[in-house]
């Protein structure tokens, strides 16, 4: 669930009660050829023992196969280590906000082709919809008219007038959720509406690393109900950061992937070749004119992550 340097806070399955484990032996600490600065993750399936029942303290003996995970370079250590942010994550859910503050269609975008490389599904909440006029609605509605069809689905909240929070919390039910967003979106507020008991402390761990600050951006879970979880990741526009080879980018993007079979050079980027299926569909209209530009944008390596 958590963990302070060599410590770590498990969750036992069988009655859902807290210990105190360390690590015991060496563990693998190469995944897919990348040297791993954290043996452990949030989100880790542990086999442990007791070392000191009196004192609430056990002894992990065996990290289970993570489903996925997701990985970053490490900021503060050696060049070339990775650290796991979190694995066995069900899903990522994206908090985003029209106005006050304005999510922008590249953030949004290059959040779903990060799940998407780490093959966690994601979705997108819209919040904050009480304060739209009709037009601000109306764009929603495009918004979720593009996203849905490609497998992100989306849904409005609002923490004012409740639009929203039954089907918010139909989603994360039985799941392990990695909430991200900007600061000020409401994912706290969302949170608290459906767990008020829950009393996320996260606000200064995330304001200090959206100011850029080195502190150690450890993610840490929560248990909002039984077997219902939610991952709060401090330093999450990090998720913007994952490297992609240009090449392969379009494997990212589900309305190119299911097209670029078709385009005449197998080597395609979908820039300026001839007979490209991809740019073919753009000028149909049926591939999002801003999703095309968010991925320009990214095979460009373009620093577009606010
Ligand atoms: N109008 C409106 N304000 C909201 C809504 N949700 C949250 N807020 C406000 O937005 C601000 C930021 O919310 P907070 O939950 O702290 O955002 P966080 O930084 O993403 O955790 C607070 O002043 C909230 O009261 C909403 O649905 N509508
Ligand atoms: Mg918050
Ligand atoms: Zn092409």
């Amino acid at each position: 669930m958590r963990t302070t340097g060599s410590w770590y806070n498990v969750r036992a399955e069988e009655d859902g009660a807290m210990l105190k484990c360390r690590l015991r032996g060496k563990f693998k600490i190469i995944l897919d050829k990348k040297k791993i600065t954290n043996p452990i993750a949030v989100g880790d399936r542990v086999v442990w023992e007791w070392e000191d029942k009196p004192e609430n303290i056990g002894m992990i003996t065996n990290i289970l196969p993570r489903e996925n995970y997701i990985i970053r370079k490490s900021v503060h250590k050696k060049a070339g280590h990775s650290h796991i942010l979190a694995s066995n994550v069900s899903q990522a859910i994206l908090i985003a906000t029209l106005a006050y503050p304005r999510t922008s269609l590249g953030f949004i975008d290059r959040f779903l082709v990060t799940a998407q490389s780490f093959d966690i599904p994601a979705k997108i909440i819209f919040n904050k919809t009480d304060l739209l006029e009709e037009g601000g609605m109306a764009i929603l509605q495009q918004l979720k008219n593009t996203y849905e069809p490609l497998g992100y689905a989306c849904l409005f909240t609002s923490t004012i007038t409740g639009e929203g929070i039954d089907a918010f919390h139909a989603l994360l039910k039985d799941k392990i959720s990695l909430l991200s967003g900007h600061s000020g979106v409401g994912k706290t507020s969302l949170v608290n509406m459906i767990a008020p008991g829950l009393n996320l402390p996260t606000k200064e761990i995330s304001d200090f690393a959206e100011k850029g600050v080195h502190t150690t951006t450890f993610a840490e879970m929560f248990e909002l109900e039984p077997n219902t979880f939610i991952i709060d990741a401090p330093g999450i526009k990090e998720l913007g950061l994952v490297e992609i080879d240009p090449k392969e980018l379009h494997h990212q993007f589900p309305e190119m992937s299911s097209r670029f079979s078709a385009c005449k050079y197998y080597n395609c980027i979908h820039v300026n070749e001839p007979n490209c299926a991809v740019i073919d569909a753009l000028n149909k209209g049926e591939i999002a004119q801003s999703r095309y530009l968010s991925y320009l944008s990214m095979l460009e390596g373009d620093d577009n992550r606010r």
